[in-house]
């Protein structure tokens, strides 16, 4: 499937929702104060979130520009900011953490990652730094053998910074390219979950002071602006330096992808398009924006 065909694809939804009804207003020219108003409430609806959404009406009103879809599509490109990707340290190994509330997709990503990376020769570790629930561990090695890469894990219970530790190491010690460390997401025992991720991120600096390279946090596309929130916890206590939006495929109230790089500062990375091994895609602003004003 080609790029286009899978943003296809994977933005149907949102473009049958309340995003594409707003784009459709749009391209029907002709800006009148009802019409504006109209595109206001769309986009709150898409949970663009107040703030974004009153940003990108005072653009369409202000612009001089004939066509309000050119305006748009020039707002929502300055809005998602430049394409980055997960960096890779010029010393291996590259460590990389994911973090989130439980659900949102850690697990799923890292062995999509793991899959990526591998794909292109890369030599790649696991680390099973959920070691809240028996099944996370267990799910993550399904991945390690669809894969084929080695996960390093723990028994249930068992400290997550002792696991970031030894994945780590391993990776070390075998001159491997990249370490990925999943971790807990049970966000209703927060500062305990923060000490957790905060410990793990320390270990890490520990062994390869430059590591993590990224801390990639992954929020569910499907809860909207409640991902602004989560983001902000998350960020506060262990710097997050990219997100991994997942279930984009599955969701009409995608527009929060909008605003949490201006009001986070944070860019989105990576995708997540669906459950399948190939379901994460590098996030490339102008063909997502393309293929949604379409
Ligand atoms: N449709 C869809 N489902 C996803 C995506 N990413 C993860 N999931 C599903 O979301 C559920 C939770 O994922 P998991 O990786 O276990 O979340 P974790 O608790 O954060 O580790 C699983 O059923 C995954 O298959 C995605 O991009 N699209
Ligand atoms: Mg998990």
């Amino acid at each position: 499937m080609g790029i286009f065909d899978f943003f296809k694809k994977s933005l149907q939804k949102t473009k049958a929702g309340f995003l594409g009804k707003a784009f459709s207003i749009l391209k029907n020219g002709n800006l009148d104060k009802e019409k504006i108003e109209e595109i206001r409430e769309l986009l709150l609806l898409a949970d663009v979130g107040i703030p974004t959404s009153d940003y990108i009406i005072e653009k369409l009103k202000n612009s001089k520009e004939k066509d309000p879809l050119e305006t748009l599509k020039s707002v929502l490109l300055e809005l998602l900011g430049r394409d980055e990707s997960v960096k890779l340290s010029a010393i291996p190994p590259t460590v990389y953490t994911l973090v989130g509330v439980n659900g949102s997709g850690k697990t799923t990503t890292a062995g999509k990652l793991a899959f990526r990376f591998k794909k292109s020769g890369k030599r790649i570790v696991l680390g099973a730094g959920d070691t809240f629930r028996a099944a996370a561990i267990e799910q993550l090695k399904e991945w390690g053998k669809r894969v084929d890469v080695p996960v390093i894990a723990h028994q249930m219970g068992a400290d997550p910074g002792a696991v970031a530790y030894d994945t780590v190491s391993h990776a070390i010690a075998e001159n491997l390219d990249i370490a990925i460390v999943d971790t807990a997401g049970r966000l209703h025992t927060k500062d305990n979950l923060m000490r957790e991720l905060e410990k793990v991120h320390k270990v890490i600096k520990k062994l390869k002071p430059d590591q993590p390279e990224e801390v990639l946090l992954v929020l569910d596309s499907t809860i909207g602006q409640n991902a602004i929130q989560q983001a902000r916890i998350f960020d506060k206590s262990t710097g997050v330096t990219g997100i991994v939006l997942t279930k984009l495929d599955g969701t009409a109230k995608g527009g929060m992808i909008f605003s949490i790089k201006r009001e986070l500062g944070i860019p989105v990375k990576l995708i997540g398009i669906g459950e399948g091994i190939e379901d994460l895609k590098d996030f490339n602003a102008s063909d997502f924006v393309d293929e949604l004003l379409q």
